[in-house]
């Protein structure tokens, strides 16, 4: 792929390098070993790995806690591995996007540690720091994603710090011109380094409201309705006060899209976590082509796997982001594997799994798929002693975490850690129920769900209708999913029946059906003027235009 927005319509594989691939037996996975591992994802077929963090870091947040954003925590190994890593990579035809944590740093980052030295030094003001109320309590109501309030107590400064994600998290103030300077230098040094893009991990967090003022129990929101109910953690969905367009970051961002425009070929994809209002903050962030190329949302990561809930986000996606382009996922480091998620019972996980991909590789925008999605892997079950994840251990047992889709990788059914570490013990474990789904097994059986992704991949490739084509809804069926794809005088129609049945389908009276093709996996056929589709299955025609 040589073309300068090779990202638009891309499929995009994320790697969590800690559960990748280890291989110095530390039981944690490193740089090295997704190097040795590229091979794998280039089979896949997709065009451009996401690597979340592997920075210098204490892991509080497993490495979205940055003590130095321009080097390699020597967990994950070094720079010069990394850069044998774009080598290897971009020998394979693979663009490799790197995680950059820019809202917030390590309490252990130099600059946080100069910061709340003292009130009056350069880097004072590069934190959000606020004075107590008058009866000594935080400086206003906002809430931390991770539970608690925002605000963090400094004896040092005897003044409170803002931070969305642990107290060992501080946000840094995007207010102050020269964090920006220094955020820019960052992706400068990265961009410098040949990455060709940039996951930016919550891009929609970056500014506060400068007054602080507190949040409102309850919002009425115009351009999200489902936000007038008080939400958990209003701080949490932006749903304070301030200004939502957040002005200041538009003009950030583009600030940073003229310096990643200095570089050919680059890209970035936003990370969106806005509750109901996501859709709107995509499109004022990727529209006009001075800002982000790419955004995503959390639409598609929530439990509901039906016909409805994707009409609805697709729909609401294609009216409001016209010039801007998202980037849509069933699954990430974040969320309950989605196997598991949109299953009613296990014996449902493989059909789920593979019509999962199927639809995915159909909808307009670029996609992201999570290791092991691939595997149909199941969320894992973990025991309290177990877990890692510091939100998981505080909120044990109501919700249990992301550790159970952060396990390692199953490469082979037998052996150590199923081949995911020599070493004696590994941060995770590897569930005993994923070693059946192994790279290796489902390499060797054809019609395994690993063989069905690459199939549905390639699919999607030799159709530039799905890649960048427009997408038109059609109505079926309430729980059919049906839209129609176009480009340049092609027109595929996808049907999906999200039935935990077979149906019969009437095609629509304006339809001219040219051709069926072989969509991979799927048995939907025409019979008699009707779709006939299995429980679960999916079709693609080629109808006239
Ligand atoms: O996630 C941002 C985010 O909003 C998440 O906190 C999400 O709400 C939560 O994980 C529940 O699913 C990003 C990273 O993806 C996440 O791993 C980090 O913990 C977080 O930022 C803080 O950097």
């Amino acid at each position: 792929t040589s073309r300068s927005d090779w990202w638009r319509g891309a499929t995009i594989y994320q790697v969590y390098p800690r559960s990748f691939q280890d291989t110095d037996g530390d039981g944690i996975g490193d740089l090295r070993g997704v190097t040795q591992r590229l091979g794998y994802i280039a089979s896949l077929g997709v065009d451009a790995i996401w690597l979340s963090p592997f920075f210098t870091s204490p892991m509080a947040d497993m490495g979205y806690d940055v003590a130095d954003y321009c080097d390699v925590d020597p967990m994950f190994g070094t720079l010069a591995d990394f850069d044998e890593l774009m080598k290897e990579a971009h020998r394979l035809g693979l663009k490799v996007i790197i995680d950059q944590v820019l809202s917030h740093t390590s309490d252990r980052h130099p600059w946080f540690e100069e910061s709340r030295a003292h009130r009056h030094n350069p880097k004072a003001d590069w934190y959000v720091w606020a004075d107590p109320k008058p009866d000594g309590t935080a400086p206003n109501n906002w809430l931390s994603i991770f539970g608690g309030p925002a605000w963090e107590w400094d004896g040092v400064r005897k003044q409170y710090y803002m931070h969305n994600f642990l107290a060992s998290q501080p946000d840094l103030n995007f207010h102050n011109p020269e964090v920006q300077a220094a955020l820019l230098q960052v992706v400068e040094f990265w961009l410098k380094r040949g990455a060709d893009g940039f996951r930016l991990d919550t891009v929609n967090y970056f500014f506060h409201d400068r007054e602080l003022r507190d949040n409102p129990a309850m919002v009425k929101d115009d351009d999200a309705p489902g936000l007038d109910a008080p939400d958990v953690n209003p701080y949490g969905m932006q749903n304070h006060l301030y200004d939502k367009t957040q002005p200041e970051n538009l003009v950030f961002l583009e600030r940073l899209r003229a310096l990643i425009d200095r570089y050919p070929g680059r890209t970035t994809v936003g990370e969106v976590g806005d509750g109901a209002r996501s859709l709107k903050t995509v499109a004022a962030y990727t529209s006009g082509g001075d800002k982000l190329h790419m955004c995503y949302t959390f639409d598609l990561l929530s439990p509901d796997f039906t016909a409805n809930h994707i009409r609805t986000c697709v729909r609401a996606a294609e009216e409001m982001i016209s010039d801007g382009w998202i980037c849509w996922a069933f699954s990430n480091h974040d969320v309950e594997r989605h196997a598991s998620r949109f299953s009613q019972s296990a014996e449902e996980r493989e059909a789920v799994a593979r019509l999962s991909i199927s639809i995915l590789a159909a909808l307009r925008g670029s996609i992201c798929l999570y290791q092991g999605e691939e595997l149909g892997l199941p969320e894992a079950e973990l025991s309290f002693e177990d877990l890692r994840d510091p939100y998981g251990i505080r909120f044990w047992p109501a919700y249990k975490g992301r550790d159970g889709c952060r396990t390692p990788m199953v490469w082979t059914s037998g052996g150590n850690h199923a081949g995911f570490s020599s070493g004696h013990k590994s941060w995770l474990p590897v569930p005993g129920e994923h070693k059946a789904l192994s790279v290796e097994v489902q390499e060797a059986a054809e019609e395994s769900v690993l063989n069905h992704y690459r199939r549905t991949i390639a699919f999607r490739k030799a159709h530039p209708a799905m890649v960048e084509g427009g997408l038109t809804f059609v109505d079926m069926e309430e729980d059919v999913l049906a839209f129609t794809r176009d480009k340049g005088g092609e027109r595929l129609l996808f049907v999906f029946n999200m039935r935990r049945g077979p149906q019969d389908v009437a095609l629509p009276a304006h339809v001219t059906v040219k051709e069926v093709l072989e969509l991979p996996g799927c048995t939907g056929c025409i019979e008699k003027g009707q779709l006939r589709l299995g429980a679960l299955d999916g079709c693609c025609v080629r109808v006239g235009a």
